[in-house]
């Protein structure tokens, strides 16, 4: 199995990349090769990875090659991790990153068309991700569409595991956790049909903590860590890439965000928005309370507006 890596020298590829070498993407079973994709300037550093990567020694790890150019790098791929993007730079405007960054998602989506596996699974990390998925999606115009997701996994880990806290339980019992909408702060970590022990967490833990704390501490986790790391999250983003392509083909219920054609939730069309899932599929029977629908359509309006600001490369 291939697997392509853009941004291969930067933080959260410093951890994913030996974890997927380690045999935690595709099992124990499966032997892998690594094709990473890095901006010139960052090859040096990238070469400096490699020569980690090959000190490990890892079993399963056949081959790792770099390049700088998208076509050669996605080439045969099997899975694709859209990790690299441009960071907001100080005091840019979110429209300025937005346009910046699909510029970037316009190019590594033709590169993609003509050179991953037509099966192979997308998965956007790289910020604004939601929006950068849909540009990529849109040049990558013969891969199939439920193939391509962005990444709200992180999200999901960050709420089970403040649920699991408050009622002082295993994370293992927190169950039908989902998040809706969009990879920002409007992200909407949905405490009304999640469970604990199998029990409604509405039942379980007071309404006003849920709808202020649990939900505030989850939507600005990111910044918090950044405020105490000086860095943006990394382990944590490199795990839930790795659990997000375990889930998408497995059985488990969790969220990513995916094309929303055809959702049964209302949400329009043309997004890409964060549902519950059961591997690649939607899954149907959600409820949600006029709590949850306001917080649902902000977020459904924010991905709107982020379609609108890069209407031209779509
Ligand atoms: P870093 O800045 O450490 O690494 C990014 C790397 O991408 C750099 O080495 C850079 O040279 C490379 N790069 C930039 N443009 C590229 C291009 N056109 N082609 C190939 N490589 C390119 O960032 P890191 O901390 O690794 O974060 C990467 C992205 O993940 C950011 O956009 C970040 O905002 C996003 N995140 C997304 C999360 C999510 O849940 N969806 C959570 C974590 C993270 O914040």
């Amino acid at each position: 199995m291939k697997v392509a890596v853009t941004g291969g020298a930067g933080q959260i590829s410093y951890s994913a990349l030996f974890r997927i070498a380690n045999g935690d993407l595709l099992g124990k079973d499966h032997e892998v090769e690594l094709s990473l994709l890095e901006l010139p300037a960052s090859m040096d550093a990238l070469k400096g990875v490699v020569m980690e990567l090959e000190d490990c020694a890892f079993p399963l790890l056949k081959k790792v090659t770099i390049s700088s150019d998208a076509k050669e790098a996605f080439e045969g791929a099997d899975i694709v991790l859209f990790i690299g993007s441009k960071p907001r730079g100080p005091g840019q405007e979110r429209k300025d990153l937005l346009a910046e960054n699909g510029k970037i998602f316009v190019g590594q989506g033709k590169a993609l068309n003509g050179s991953a596996k037509k099966d192979a699974k997308i998965l956007v990390v790289g910020n604004p991700c939601n929006t950068n998925c849909l540009v990529l999606m849109h040049h990558a115009k013969d891969l199939p569409r439920e193939n391509f997701f962005a990444m709200t996994r992180l999200d999901q880990n960050r709420a089970v595991a403040q649920l699991a806290s408050k009622a002082g339980v295993s994370s293992t019992e927190v169950s039908n956790l989902a998040i809706w909408g969009n990879h920002s702060a409007t992200q909407v970590p949905d405490f009304v049909n999640a469970k604990i022990g199998g029990k409604p967490v509405v039942d379980l833990i007071d309404r006003k903590w849920l709808e202020g704390e649990f939900f505030t501490t989850v939507q600005q986790r990111g910044a918090a860590i950044i405020k105490a790391r000086g860095k943006s999250s990394a382990a944590s983003a490199a795990n839930a890439a790795i659990d997000t392509v375990n889930s998408i083909t497995g059985k488990d219920l969790h969220s990513a965000a995916i094309l929303s054609d055809g959702n049964p939730y209302g949400i329009a069309e043309g997004l890409i928005f964060s549902f519950p899932l059961n591997g690649k599929k939607i899954v149907e029977g959600f409820t949600w309370d006029d709590f949850l629908e306001e917080k649902i359509r902000a977020s459904e309006k924010e991905l709107i507006e982020e379609r609108d600001m890069v209407a031209d490369l779509l």
